[in-house]
């Protein structure tokens, strides 16, 4: 076992019973089908080839490149509340190329993700185009549970599975003249019904900076609970900014281009004074519309307090000391 310093951010450990109940299901499944050793293997090599045991096949289940589910980040092994069930958060998600409301999970599986690459270009020493298999064979795959905090005043918690953003970028070799990290959307109106809608500026599009980007916390999602990332999520490959309001938190990513010039994304482009470059989670700055200083808990009745940076100060402040100064309110919004 891993002794967790409980960091300063935690909520009271409330209930680990459901992500207890999860692990066990997973545990018992893992086990009656008889993979529990084929599996450790899998975790070990870290390859997705030995992670598709044609056992696997032979006994019906579908092959997962996360079964077993990879470790679990000991730094991140609990968000101080409840892990959000997976079926809520299923049916309540912001996705604007399927549209403008919160109930896109039919149309987004419209979304063709076979043979999906990512190209990582721009300012780096050698640009490359990955498919997903080959990310899953090359990264450090890990699970963590985090929240997430959107602009929108709800929040949630999820076992992401993925990969820290700055594993990535150090297989291109960034050149030192690069100051930020634009990220770029898929762009297909043909399954993508809401990038019809021609007053959006698609594709959507987000940016860091470089010091950013090179934070643990920047993490690349490919699954959650467990599985390989559903379509509505932002499959197969997308960001996930904990600190920084849900809207950073880029889905279903094709490219990522290293830059000197900072990237304007979607919603700053359509709304600059509401919907900035930063978004760092605040609660004492108010959206022009209405107040940050709580959140509703997705799948709850529960309003509770919001916090600076969503809790994860301890990691993240450090990037924007000095830089109050100069940005402002600009740094919250
Ligand atoms: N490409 C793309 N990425 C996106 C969005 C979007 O509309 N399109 N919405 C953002 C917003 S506002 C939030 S809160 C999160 C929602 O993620 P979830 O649906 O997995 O909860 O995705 C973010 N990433
Ligand atoms: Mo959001």
């Amino acid at each position: 076992m891993f002794h967790l310093k409980r960091p300063r951010w935690a909520l009271p450990e409330r209930a680990a019973t459901p992500e207890s109940v999860f692990r066990n299901r997973r545990a018992f499944l893992a086990g009656g089908a008889g993979l529990a050793a084929i599996g450790t293997t899998a975790a070990l090599t870290g390859s997705l080839g030995v992670m598709m045991p044609e056992a696997a096949a032979a006994a019906g289940a579908p092959a997962s490149p996360f079964e077993p589910v990879p470790p679990r980040n000991p730094a991140f092994a609990n968000a101080g509340r409840e892990v959000t069930p997976e079926e809520i958060n299923a049916r309540y998600n912001n996705f604007y190329e399927f549209g403008s409301h919160k109930r896109i999970h039919d149309a987004a599986e419209a979304l063709k993700t076979e043979g999906w690459t990512v190209t990582v270009d721009g300012m780096v020493e050698t640009p490359k185009t990955f498919g997903t298999d080959e990310l899953l064979a090359a990264m450090p795959i890990e699970e963590r549970v985090i929240r997430h905090r959107c602009v929108e005043a709800w929040s949630m918690v999820v076992p992401w599975i993925g990969f820290p953003l700055a594993a990535l970028l150090k297989a291109v070799t960034p050149l030192g003249s690069a100051r930020y990290v634009r990220f770029e959307t898929f762009h297909d109106p043909d399954t993508a019904t809401g990038q019809r809608q021609f007053w959006y500026p698609w594709p959507y599009v987000e940016g860091l900076t470089v010091a950013e980007a090179g934070n643990p916390l920047a993490f690349m999602v490919m699954g959650a609970y467990g599985k390989v990332l559903h379509k509505p999520f932002g499959a197969p490959i997308r960001l996930h900014l904990p600190w920084k309001y849900g809207f950073k938190s880029i889905k279903s990513i094709t490219r990522i281009t290293l830059t000197e010039e900072r990237p304007v994304g979607f919603w700053e482009e359509l709304q600059a004074a509401e919907y900035g470059f930063w978004a760092n989670v605040n609660p004492e700055v108010a959206h022009p519309r209405w107040s940050q200083a709580s959140e509703r808990v997705l799948g709850t009745d529960e309003r509770i307090p919001t916090q600076l940076f969503n809790g994860y100060g301890p990691e993240v402040a450090h990037l924007y000391d000095g830089l109050e100064a100069e940005h402002g309110d600009r740094l919250w919004r």
